[in-house]
């Protein structure tokens, strides 16, 4: 059965039947967590987290309330051992502080003695996507002292361009178009022609099925690089996915999140152009030659939301293993096609170095087993040592379907595409 959807907060808590459990047992509850809000002012939080002096607090997330606009949201836990002490601050907020505190609380389970004490902050719907694409890894508008565009001013004046775009987007926006430079085409079209040479005998068939469309309807060309907004638009009209501008790496519970969406958070920057055939980072060249051909593939854009939607309120380590079979799919992923193999994943897809050495006899290749595959270490600067074929998309959906219902949660979710939200169904 479907039920306590949504709080109105993009919250679903991963015991969210706790009230429902609470008043058919009459006991009372641990609260561990809770939200308050504050006025915006100075100091308003240094004199609230004045109240937990002497608890131990395991976490913090901040966010601006979306029901008053003038208002702050922080979400905290505790550990189970202050859980006592939480109730006094709990009053202390209400009486001193803030009217509006709202308690989480935790419950133990009858007969397993588990209890789950994280809340997983999940997007609810897509325009909760906006709180959390902002939060850029490592290589973000700052680059890392060994990109090559790390010394190149001009480069990085450049980025931070494009960097506020993404940081300004919200959902629903019409993508900004961006004037690119006479060097950046140059660069996309060293990549665009030699990519092209390669894909009618190294690309799989879905990719090469759409390449030409998007030629026709996204301006696909050697001296053109095509705008996000266009492409989006074509997504959208082939498979409901959208893309979505991002200033560079999300955390992978971020960026898998956006896919249960049909969100594609892409790039809008081009990578240096000293080294057009091979960059770590995602680039415009990456995210359109790589990607937007196969999300425009029903089935391959179903694949990947199903990743999306398994991330949804996965514990941490099953993030990461999500993310490895993201990366061994969608990004490295290679297949069969009738006796031969073909490279699928987009990081192969635009990288005109990896796609012909991936095929060649040097990396070691392994069938695509999600158990085994979501072990894998690999490096992120550097030609893959080892990829995972599949028999088909077909195949490598099914077993992703099986491998995520192997991740432990409450709940399990389904994605209302009329309402382009997220439905919670219980599991208990
Ligand atoms: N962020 N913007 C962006 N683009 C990606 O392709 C990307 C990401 N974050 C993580 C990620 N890819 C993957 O390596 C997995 O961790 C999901
Ligand atoms: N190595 C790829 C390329 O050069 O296009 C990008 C990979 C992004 C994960
Ligand atoms: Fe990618």
């Amino acid at each position: 059965h479907v039920a306590g959807v949504k709080n109105g907060r993009g919250f679903i808590n991963r015991r969210w039947s706790d009230k429902v459990y609470q008043s058919e047992t009459n006991k009372k509850s641990e609260v561990i967590s809770c939200i308050f809000s504050l006025k915006e002012e100075v100091g308003a939080l240094a004199k609230a987290l004045r109240l937990f002096e002497g608890i131990n607090l395991t976490h913090i997330e901040s966010r601006p309330s979306r029901m008053n606009k003038d208002q702050y949201e922080f979400f905290i836990s505790v550990d189970s051992s202050s859980s006592q002490a939480l109730d006094e601050v709990i009053d202390g907020l209400r009486t001193q502080i803030s009217g509006h505190v709202h308690e989480l609380s935790r419950n133990k389970k009858k007969d397993t003695g588990e209890c789950s004490e994280k809340i997983a902050m999940v997007p609810y719907d897509i325009q909760d996507l906006d709180r959390f694409a902002n939060q850029i890894l490592s290589y973000g508008s700052e680059l890392d002292a060994d990109h090559p565009g790390f010394t190149d001013p001009v480069y990085r004046a450049r980025r931070k361009e494009f960097a506020d775009i993404a940081y300004n987007y919200r959902h629903g926006q019409i993508i900004p178009r961006v004037e690119y430079t006479e060097e950046e085409k140059a660069t996309w079209g060293t990549v665009f022609r030699e990519l092209k040479t390669l894909y009618p005998t190294h690309a799989c068939r879905e990719h090469n099925r759409v390449f030409p469309l998007l030629e026709k309807y996204c301006g696909y060309r050697q001296d053109n690089i095509p705008q996000l907004e266009d492409v989006s638009r074509f997504l959208q009209s082939c498979t409901g996915f959208r893309l979505r501008p991002v200033a560079g790496l999300l955390s992978s519970r971020d960026f898998l999140g956006g896919l249960a969406f049909r969100v594609f958070h892409s790039t809008q920057y081009i990578r240096h152009g000293s080294k057009p055939t091979y960059t770590p980072e995602p680039d415009i060249c990456h995210e359109l030659l790589g990607h937007v051909p196969l999300f425009a593939d029903p089935g391959f854009a179903q694949f990947s939301q199903e990743i999306g939607l398994a991330s949804l309120g996965a514990p941490d380590e099953y993030i990461e293993k999500l993310a490895t079979v993201y990366w061994f799919t969608v990004e490295f992923g290679l297949c069969k096609q009738g006796s031969e193999i073909k490279a699928y994943g987009a990081g192969l897809l635009s990288s005109f170095g990896e796609l012909q050495y991936c095929l060649s006899d040097k990396p070691k290749i392994m069938p695509f087993e999600p158990e085994k595959t979501s072990l894998q270490k690999y490096p992120i600067t550097e030609y893959q040592p080892v990829y995972f074929v599949a028999e088909s998309f077909d195949d490598a959906k099914e077993k992703v379907r099986k491998f995520a219902a192997t991740i432990p949660r409450p709940f399990t979710v389904r994605y209302n595409p009329y309402t382009q939200s997220i439905e919670v169904l219980d599991n208990t």
